[in-house]
């Protein structure tokens, strides 16, 4: 089959999921020299089994609110491929959430797993609540309900879910109560745990330390660092705040942050004592972005959902780190980055950068990490707490943080190469696709049809 008459397969057999044929179109568009050369993996019919979730599963959670009035939401698990290890993947909380967000979520799980070296398969859960607005008895409420239901399918063999959108250190405490109570078990059952009940030191800050490791190797790779570089970053969740201390520490500046709301542009750039109050306004006060503004002095600008470019990306910048949500970053917010000269975008979020965003910004010879190898800092550093959880140890902060050094560097110079052998040298895209498509494809090859 061709790459038309593959795409339009996967298009029939799931209708309405535009997130999911967005990500399902760049990584077989990326694969398909590999499969040219590979009529063993055509016959098998690896990318198309690849594009099934060995399981999904979809569940009612009903849940009382401090009013005593009956709340009902969907809940869901994709386990979407288990050829490499148990599946793996976070937990979002989000309204937005749907089966074609999830599934596209569990999908580049799949390939950035791979990519970090680590035993872990693909998978992604999450349901339609949203976390705002609710209080912490709701949010607890709402949690146990949630495993009331997910318990029956997993264990920390089987399938180790995470954080991701809305859901943190709370959720995952609430969720890890929840799981104990039912099962009777203090099993590795979820990643992101608490340090003293079997959290890894280094997993909150991990995806955020991983992406901008990972930046500092693409400006090597050029002969450059980030050290004075101004960089922007959106969201101001788990990944922004640490790609945010990250640049500091590395010596850029980071003048921008948002959130649903709007962004904040710092002129004077973030510094720590900044970043502790935009933590504690987005973590423990739960509060909207506009209040740094207005501590800081700096500008607030609102952004509507509905707007054709976000002028966060029109901030001039060396440095953009997409770290939000899917599709965050469009043509129109790509030609002003490139307009503006910026050198480098790494995706913090999966699937911010449009298809389209994607082409101007190589096009135009922007550096472009794709999240898949970007962002996998988080999973890699949730995989040393499976491993820490098996063993039953807890290794320190400097161990856990030079394995992720390691790790990011071994991603990005593993896409480099695949990227060259392949004919697209330079194309982190196509290179951490591939790769991450090889070692899945082999392993479903070796474990027969099944
Ligand atoms: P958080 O919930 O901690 O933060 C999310 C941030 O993004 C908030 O600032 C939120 O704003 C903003 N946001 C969320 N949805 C939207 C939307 N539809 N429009 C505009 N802004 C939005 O999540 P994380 O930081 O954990 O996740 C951010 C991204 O990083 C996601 O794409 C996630 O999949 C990805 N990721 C996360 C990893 C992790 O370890 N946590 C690992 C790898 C990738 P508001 O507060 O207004 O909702
Ligand atoms: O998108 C992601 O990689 C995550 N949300 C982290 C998953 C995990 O299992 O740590």
């Amino acid at each position: 089959m061709t790459q038309e008459e593959i795409l339009s397969l996967v298009k029939k057999r799931n209708p309405n999921e535009p997130e999911f044929i967005q990500a399902v179109d760049e990584v077989l568009m990326s694969v398909m020299p590999v499969l040219d050369r590979h009529s063993d993996f055509r016959n098998l019919k690896l990318f198309e089994r690849m594009t099934e979730p060995e399981r999904l599963i979809y569940f009612r959670v009903t849940w009382l609110d401090d009013k005593g009035q009956v709340q009902y939401n969907r809940g869901y698990r994709v386990q979407m491929n288990s050829a490499i290890g148990p599946y793996k993947g976070g937990l979002r909380f989000h309204p937005s959430v749907t089966a074609s967000v999830l599934k596209f979520l569990a999908f580049e799980q799949i390939f950035k797993n791979a990519l970090t070296g680590l035993p872990m398969g693909g998978g992604k859960g999450g349901s339609d609540f949203d976390p705002k607005g609710k209080s912490d008895n709701e949010v607890m409420k709402f949690c146990q309900a949630f495993m009331g239901e997910l318990a029956r399918h997993i264990d920390d063999r089987t399938d180790v879910p995470a954080g991701d959108i809305g859901v943190g250190g709370r959720e995952i405490g609430y969720l890890f109560g929840a799981y104990k109570k039912i099962k009777n078990e203090f099993s590795g059952i979820l990643t992101g745990k608490g340090i003293g009940w079997g959290g890894s030191l280094i997993r909150t800050e991990a995806t955020g330390y991983g992406l901008i490791y990972f930046a500092e190797n693409m400006m090597q790779a050029n002969k450059d660092s980030l050290k004075g570089k101004t960089c922007l970053v959106s969201g101001s969740g788990n990944v922004a705040q640490y790609a945010i201390e990250k640049i500091i520490h590395l010596g850029g500046k980071v003048v921008t942050a948002s959130d649903s709301s709007g962004f904040i542009y710092d002129e004077a750039g973030f510094t720590m004592e900044k970043l502790a109050f935009l933590k504690d306004l987005k973590d423990v006060r739960r509060g909207r972005i506009k209040e740094y503004a207005d501590k800081y002095n700096c500008k607030f600008v609102a952004v509507n959902a509905n707007e054709s470019s976000n002028p966060l990306w029109a901030v001039k910048a060396d440095c953009a780190f997409p770290c939000a949500t899917q599709n965050e970053l469009n043509d129109k917010d790509a030609n002003n980055l490139v307009k503006n000269k910026v050198k480098l975008v790494a995706e913090g979020a999966n699937m911010p950068t449009t298809p389209e965003a994607i082409n101007i910004l190589i096009d135009n010879g922007v550096m472009y990490a794709p999240g898949k190898a970007s962002n996998a800092g988080g999973v890699a550093t949730s995989g040393l707490e499976m491993t820490q959880n098996y063993m039953g140890q807890n290794w320190t902060r400097e161990e856990v943080d030079a394995k992720l050094l390691n790790i990011m560097r071994n991603i990005h110079d593993t896409s480099l190469a695949a990227a060259k052998e392949y004919g697209k040298p330079g194309n982190y895209m196509i290179g951490a696709n591939i790769a991450g498509f090889l070692k899945v494809a082999k392993a479903m090859q070796a474990q027969g049809v099944i």
